[in-house]
C-alpha cells in the first residue's frame, strides 16, 4: 500500500463545509484506506487578496492505485463538489484537491507533479502537513521541519475541532 498526503483547499460555498465532505468522499474511495486529517486551518488567500480566507487541511490515505488512478478519483471529487469552474487564475476556489506526497516518489508527468510545489511555500499546506507527520524527510533530503521554520504562518489559524 502506498501512504499518500492530500491537501484540501476552499474559500467557497461554506468551505468548512466543503471540506468536510471531501473527507467524506475520501473515506468511500475505491482501493484506499482513509487513515487521518488534520485539523482544519483558516488562511489568507495567497494569490489576489480581494477573494474569501481559505480553510486548508491535510488528510492521509494509504491505496494501491497508481498516482494518476488516484488523481483521476480526487479531481472526480473536485468536479462533484466544485460548482464554480473556470474560476479564474489564483481565484476562489470551491474545492481543491492536491495530491502532496506519494510514498517518497518524485513524479514530473504532463499530469502530475509530486511532491507538490508547494510544499516549499504554502504555509497552509506545510503546517497541517507537520501536524500529521511532525518527523517527515521529503524526497529531497530535507526535514519538513525545516521548512516550516524558515515559513511564516502568515496568520494561518488552527480551528477548533
Ligand atoms: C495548484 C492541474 C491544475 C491542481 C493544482 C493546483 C488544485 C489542483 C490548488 C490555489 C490559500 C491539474 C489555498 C490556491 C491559491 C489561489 C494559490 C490559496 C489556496 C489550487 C493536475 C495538475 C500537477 C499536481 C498535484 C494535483 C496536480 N497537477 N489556500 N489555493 N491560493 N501536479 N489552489 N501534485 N496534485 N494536481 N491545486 N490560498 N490560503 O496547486 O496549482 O494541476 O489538472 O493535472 O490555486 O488553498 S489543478
Amino acid at each position: 500500500m502506498h501512504c499518500v498526503y492530500l491537501g484540501l483547499g476552499a474559500n467557497l460555498n461554506s468551505p468548512k463545509e466543503q471540506l468536510d465532505n471531501a473527507v467524506i468522499a475520501l473515506k468511500k474511495l475505491p482501493h484506499c484506506e482513509f487513515m487521518s486529517v488534520s485539523h482544519y486551518y483558516a488562511s489568507k488567500p495567497m494569490g489576489p487578496q480581494d477573494q474569501p480566507d481559505y480553510i486548508n487541511a491535510v488528510a492521509c490515505i494509504k491505496t494501491s492505485l497508481e498516482p494518476e488512478q488516484l488523481l483521476d478519483l480526487t479531481q472526480s471529487i473536485e468536479l462533484e463538489h466544485g460548482r464554480v469552474r473556470k474560476a479564474e487564475r489564483w481565484g476562489p476556489r470551491t474545492l481543491d484537491i492536491d495530491t502532496l506526497l506519494f510514498d517518497d516518489q518524485i513524479i514530473n508527468t504532463q499530469r502530475l507533479t509530486v511532491p507538490h510545489y508547494g510544499l516549499n511555500n504554502r504555509e497552509f499546506v506545510v503546517y497541517p502537513l507537520l501536524e500529521l507527520t511532525p518527523e517527515l524527510i521529503l524526497p529531497s533530503g530535507v526535514a519538513l521541519k525545516t521548512i516550516a521554520k524558515n515559513l511564516p504562518l502568515n496568520d494561518l489559524q488552527q480551528l477548533p475541532l
